[in-house]
């Protein structure tokens, strides 16, 4: 998969896309990611990238035509006419893992960053397929939010995770949240870890897992479970046992 990021802050982008699973996947080839800064596309010896908003008022607007060539750089670059071109903004669908799992089968992926007061409306009219929200709060551009599509997206490629950290096994994959985990001290004066996870009793370990994993979602997200329809089992193992409750 590649992924170009169109942004007046590429070297955020370039740093969040160099550390950790991200950045083991470019380097083994897994996901291709690229930045374009609209500055470098602008006409005047500013560079300038934005302008005063028509109709008056304070703050700037993102101007078309940067944003057109960085946009006609960057089909030109990937050799690809289906690239999938995604406008973070609050006022966009929001962000879960069923949409984080459909956008990792897209070939390639263009995301816009707006700064300011956002993008010329015409742009968006024209150039882009689809507006992304992460969430129900206001960031001061959308670099940070294209930060976390290209993490959730990038761990999603095909060889990216190992067994160990396989997608299966993610709070979510399976609509619930993850069970707690312990390492060593066994025994520490915050506490111990719970008997059952050093018994060696696989079954009885993933039996306290799942336990775990009902209890914490009931608890902490019922608007979860009630999307996961529990089979009788499930209803059961919530049920029962007392170990462990949720903070
Ligand atoms: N999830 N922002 C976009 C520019 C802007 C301003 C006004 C449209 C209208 C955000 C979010 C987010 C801040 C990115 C404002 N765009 N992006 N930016 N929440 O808050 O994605």
């Amino acid at each position: 998969m590649r992924i170009d990021v169109i942004t007046l802050f590429p070297d955020f982008i370039e740093s969040c896309a160099r550390i950790g699973v991200v950045g083991r996947a470019r380097e083994r080839g897994l996901l291709e990611i690229a930045t374009w800064n609209p500055r470098d596309f602008a006409s005047d010896n500013y560079r300038s990238a934005d302008d005063r908003c028509y109709g008056g008022g304070p703050g700037m607007v993102m101007m078309i035509d940067p944003l057109r060539k960085a946009l006609d750089d960057v089909r030109a670059a990937a050799g690809s006419t289906k690239a999938k071109v995604i406008y973070l903004s609050p006022q966009g669908t929001r962000l879960d893992q069923a949409k984080v799992a459909e956008l990792a089968r897209q070939e390639h992926l263009v995301l816009l960053s707006g700064r300011y007061e956002g993008v010329d409306e015409r742009f968006l009219e024209r150039a882009v397929d689809e507006e992304i929200s992460v969430g129900d709060y206001v960031l001061s551009g959308g670099e940070l939010a294209a930060a976390i599509v290209i993490d959730a997206v990038g761990r999603l490629q095909q060889g990216v995770l190992n067994d160990a950290m396989s997608a299966e096994q993610d709070s979510f994959s399976n609509g619930l949240l993850d069970c707690p985990h312990y390492t060593r001290p066994e025994h520490h004066d915050w506490g111990d870890v719970p008997a059952v996870l050093t018994s060696g009793d696989h079954a009885a370990i993933a039996r306290w897992r799942r336990r775990a994993s009902l209890r914490l979602t009931q608890a902490l997200r019922p608007d979860l479970l009630a999307s996961v329809p529990l089979t009788p089992e499930e209803q059961e193992l919530l049920d029962s046992g007392d170990d462990p409750e949720p903070k």
